[in-house]
């Protein structure tokens, strides 16, 4: 069994890769007819659609934009001659949120849940020279087994036709489809099923542990390159360890990355396939002021995110990516939340590459209104649903399994604002915690509150108290001078209460680029620079406070509603990524090394 977690479309001297990224042809499904009408054989006629992006914004059609329900891709492809005989995958790195997949009409691959990679082994399904046909079927629809979860509201209309709307609790678009890269990958035999690798200090040294699976027998050996190349240790087998002195470590701001090569080689010695992992030496820990980064105090300084740009919603845009790494660079920022879900692995290579922290997210977003299968059945009754706490536990790990071996990645995030007022939050959380660290005890893990203090069910769990506020913009409304007291108070009673750090996850204001107005008012770029220099004041005032992520880097689009004017507008930066003027206050701050 390939863990598709871990086997990237990186091409190496065994592992061939060839994109399906394009042009595709698309149409929508709204009665959900499609499989009965067999268009898994991708005998229809569809339109044009670009892949990677989201579908919502190519079109001019608000029915497309909003649509609710299955849509379908479609693409012929053909496997390189040079292919037969080698093992053939198919990976999707993500496809928003459910995906099933056909070759020449059979199902090879079926997924539930979107930013993460999925993928089928083609092999007997798709012969080189022939031509094939890969057929998608993508549902957007969000439930409350789902992460995030929605709700869905069907009206009849006057025509006979039913009207549906996808109710869900997050402050994001819900954009969909093939957002990510789509390849073919070729291999030998003996293929590299899953890798694993871990860093931690021993004394003088570092020691770095290998673990990788099979599959089609053979073996593994592995050699790590320092950065001029030199080979700085080798070992073979499933399990190794190696041990180095004198190494360069890892931190953010001084990224120094190793190469990790792994090859297996199949029964005849040959080299079957061969990857590459960038490997940094790091090691995590947390007491009472917060991270330790290889011993030393790290102050998480940075943005929650999105995925989000006009036109292409979340589909992956790598000259967007570079644009905001550098924004990142210029501000002065260390470290980002991948709010609300997993990011894609190109935004993890810069990370790792530019020496950027990365918390890593669940999709675990809008869990508003208690845990069970329908809001308005559990709303705070403390029923927890089995299907929904089982989903949850299935993304954290192939969470962790896609971004273990991340040196950028210092902490897990295990779910932003769940009601944890509700009595179900605390055993609902406590698997899904137990889960995480089992999996992983090597980094801190938080949950993001927003409830509360006295409500919190669940702070006692995190090791670092992830706290979204919002004083001066969703409560004190245009009352600065409120703001101040507040805060400190609320954040010494999270100290007082739970012994922990606590790390601002959010603050910030909607700000319209080109508004100004002396003295500030709401949604002018002069509240915006104010309002932030207070939480600042109040954290530099507070040594327990280990963190400060502004909400948010860029402005982003949302549903429509009545405080929302043309999306999220909470951005430092626009959506075109310039800056408002509080980006120079951050820069002014954040450059001075903390
Ligand atoms: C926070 C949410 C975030 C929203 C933000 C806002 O975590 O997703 O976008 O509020 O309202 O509560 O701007």
């Amino acid at each position: 069994m390939i863990d598709f977690a871990t086997f990237r479309p990186i091409a190496s001297a065994a592992r061939e890769v060839s994109s399906l990224d394009g042009l595709w042809s698309f149409r929508t499904d709204p009665d959900d007819a499609g499989i009965a009408a067999g268009w898994a054989s991708g005998n229809w006629a569809g339109r044009a659609v670009a892949v990677p992006s989201s579908f919502n914004d190519l079109f001019a059609d608000a029915a497309l934009r909003d649509h609710v329900g299955p849509v379908w891709y479609r693409r012929k492809f053909f496997l390189p001659p040079s292919w037969r005989g080698r093992r053939v995958f198919l990976r999707f790195d993500s496809v928003t949120h459910h995906a099933t997949v056909w070759i020449n009409g059979r199902e090879a691959a079926s997924h539930r849940g979107g930013y993460l990679p999925f993928g089928a082994e083609l092999t007997g399904l798709a012969e080189p020279s022939e031509e094939c046909v890969l057929t998608v079927r993508v549902d957007n629809r969000l439930d409350w087994t789902t992460l995030p979860p929605g709700e869905i509201d069907e009206f009849p209309m006057p025509d006979g036709s039913t009207y549906r709307a996808q109710r869900y609790f997050h402050d994001f678009f819900n954009y969909a489809g093939i957002d990510r890269p789509v390849n073919l990958i070729a291999t030998g035999p003996a293929v590299i099923a899953g890798v694993r690798v871990a860093t931690r200090r021993e004394g003088s040294s570092w020691r770095v542990e290998g673990l990788g699976a099979l599959d089609g027998g053979g073996t593994l050996e592995w050699e790590l390159r320092d950065a001029s190349g030199k080979t700085v240790a080798a070992a073979s087998g499933d399990h190794v360890t190696m041990d180095l002195e004198g190494a360069v470590p890892w931190r953010p701001g001084a990224p120094y990355l190793y190469d990790m090569r792994v090859q297996a080689r199949d029964g005849s010695h040959r080299v079957s396939d061969a990857t590459v992992l960038r490997t940094g030496l790091r090691e995590i820990s947390v007491d009472a002021e917060g991270l330790r980064i290889n011993g030393e105090r790290f102050y998480f300084r940075g943005f929650g995110k999105h995925e989000d740009f006009p036109i292409i919603g979340k589909g992956l845009n790598l000259p967007l990516l570079v644009r905001d790494f550098e924004l990142l660079r210029w501000v002065g920022a260390n470290s980002v939340r991948t709010t609300h879900y997993p990011y894609s692995e190109e935004f993890l290579d810069l990370a790792d590459e530019l020496g950027i922290a990365v918390i890593s997210e669940v999709p675990a977003v809008g869990q508003c209104l208690g845990f069970g299968e329908k809001a308005d059945v559990t709303f705070c009754d403390g029923k927890v649903d089995a299907r929904a706490l089982a989903h949850h536990l299935e993304v954290t790990e192939r969470l962790i399994a896609r971004d273990r071996n991340r040196a950028c990645v210092v902490m897990w995030s295990l779910g932003n604002e769940p009601n944890t007022q509700d009595a179900a939050a605390r055993p609902y959380f406590e698997r899904v915690f137990a889960r995480a660290r089992e999996l992983d005890p090597s980094r801190p893990h938080m949950l993001v509150e927003h409830q509360p203090p006295e409500l919190s069910q669940t702070a006692h769990l995190s090791d670092i108290i992830g706290l979204n506020r919002y004083f001066g913009w969703y409560s004190e409304p245009g009352q600065l001078p409120l703001v101040e007291s507040k805060l400190r108070a609320e954040l010494e009673t999270w100290n007082a209460r739970f012994g922990k750090p606590v790390f601002v996850t959010e603050y910030g204001a909607d700000t319209l680029a080109g508004f100004h107005s002396l003295p500030s008012q709401m949604f002018s770029e002069e509240y915006q620079e104010e309002l932030l220099e207070i939480y600042h004041r109040v954290f530099d005032s507070l040594g327990f406070v280990c963190g400060e992520h502004v909400w948010n880097f860029a402005d982003f689009a949302t549903k429509q509603g009545i405080t929302r004017v043309g999306g999220n507008k909470k951005g430092v930066f626009t959506r075109d990524r310039q800056p408002k003027s509080v980006a120079r206050v951050l820069r002014a701050r954040w450059r001075t090394p903390a």
